[in-house]
């Protein structure tokens, strides 16, 4: 549909009524996040809380400093609001710190570095194309070019990382910083093994639990609270928050932590955003969202036997958590192929490099999917072995170039997804 022809921007009336240009992409916006089955294992459906909290006049504020230590007056309400939001992160994670301030998770990345590293100094984290994350020391990225970024992978016959290679690499290049997790990894993050070989070779270990700090919230991953000198995530993707980020820690790295995200590397906070931060955690705090968070494991392990069932290669050969990984190489199917394809039958997801993919990342192997959101709608495992079938049947599409079928999987989508209604959007 023609986004200025579309009709349902009334959910906005102020910004129908100044903008209907904007207002009818965000009515199509909106729509499609109803009608698509969202597969992308990164994103997902905040709910009409958090949405308002983002949207609220606290934007209209300037905070720089930390609630109480403000180098601008008016601050009666706003250092509540971060407060709250403070004492909610520490409680739900069980930290010592949190700071709330970070815009999005690269700054909070950046912020570790500029806390613990100076430029030039040996920096470790995961490969991208292993399933690591820019901002764990790729050379494209900041991280890579300002420190010397040496990476460690997974195994290729089984997917998994292997900590003899993590340790060997890390007491041959002594990093000072050593972060693990990343956003294409389907199995549990052993924190513990990464604490071990960071105590050994004299480096601050980050948790990057961007991905997973909704099942960690809600009880189905394990915690790196114990073990993690810095944990550091975003709070839109399993937490289901706005778009921001949070840094914690225990006491002791408090002081180096804050001052690193402010004044070292941003100005002022979005008071919104920590506003929305706030209102998530409280949902994160409640039994519902312990409930969800094993569901959306629950989810992905179902849908993954469902593929494994079909014939699909899984990269570990399945998942342990929200996220699976799909190598399309055995379906002759490239990723890219696969994930339009999908695209035009209301399957949303991304296309993305497997290890040791001889393909290149902007035409890769495989595709990356996860349950977080269809689970916000209240799909449960019931409904897995129908996704898969619909994905299958999708690949298959996109490699005989079949638009009816992919036509016909649309259309069956929309019809489920009309008795699951997402959280957040206008009914
Ligand atoms: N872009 C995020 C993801 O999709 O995993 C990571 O930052």
């Amino acid at each position: 549909m023609n986004a200025t022809n579309a009709s349902n921007a009334s959910s906005h009336p102020a910004l129908a009524a100044a903008d209907p240009e904007l207002a009818a992409l965000v009515g199509a916006e909106e729509r499609l996040q109803a009608e698509t089955l969202r597969l992308i294992p990164s994103e997902n459906y905040a709910s009409r809380a958090v949405l308002e909290a983002s949207g609220t006049v606290l934007q209209n504020k300037y905070s720089e400093g930390y609630p109480g230590r403000r180098y601008y007056e008016g601050q009666q309400n706003i250092d509540q609001v971060e407060t709250l939001a403070v004492e909610r992160a520490k409680a739900v994670f069980g930290v010592d710190h949190a700071n709330v301030q970070p815009y999005s998770g690269s700054p909070a990345n950046l912020a570790v570095y500029l806390a613990f590293a100076e430029p030039g100094d040996t920096v470790m984290g995961m490969a991208l194309p292993m399933g690591g994350h820019l901002t764990h020391g790729w050379g494209v990225s900041v991280t890579g070019r300002w420190f010397r970024g040496v990476q460690y992978g997974v195994r290729q016959d089984t997917g998994l990382i292997d900590f003899d290679e993590v340790r060997e690499l890390a007491l041959k290049e002594r990093p000072k910083v050593i972060f693990c997790g990343g956003t294409a990894l389907p199995r549990t993050i052993d924190f513990a093994a990464f604490a071990e070989i960071a105590r050994e070779s004299g480096a601050v270990l980050v948790a990057d639990i961007a991905h997973i700090a909704g099942l960690i919230a809600g009880g189905a991953h394990p915690s790196p609270v114990p073990y993690a000198d810095v944990i550091s995530t975003t709070t839109h993707k399993t937490l289901r928050g706005p778009r921001g980020a949070m840094l914690m820690s225990r006491e002791e790295h408090a002081k180096v932590l804050d001052k690193a995200v402010f004044p070292g590397l941003q100005g002022g906070p979005h008071n919104q955003t920590t506003a929305a931060i706030a209102v998530a955690l409280r949902e994160a705090s409640q039994p519902s969202f312990r409930e969800y968070a094993h569901a959306v494991v629950a989810n992905a392990k179902a849908l993954a036997e469902a593929l494994l069932a079909r014939g699909f290669d899984l990269v570990s050969g399945g998942t342990d958590n929200h996220l699976i990984l799909m190598d399309l190489t055995p379906k002759n199917v490239p990723g890219k192929i696969a994930a339009k394809a999908l695209d035009r039958a209301g399957i949303v997801v991304n296309y993305n490099t497997v290890p040791y993919d001889p393909r290149k990342p902007f035409d890769p192997s495989g595709i990356r999917i996860g349950t977080p959101s269809l689970t916000s709608r209240g799909l449960g495992t019931e409904h897995m072995a129908q996704v898969a079938e619909w994905i299958d049947r999708g690949v298959a599409a996109a490699g005989t170039s079949d638009e009816e079928t992919l036509r016909t999987i649309r259309s069956e989508v929309a019809t489920l997804l009309t008795a699951y209604p997402a959280p957040g959007l206008p009914t």
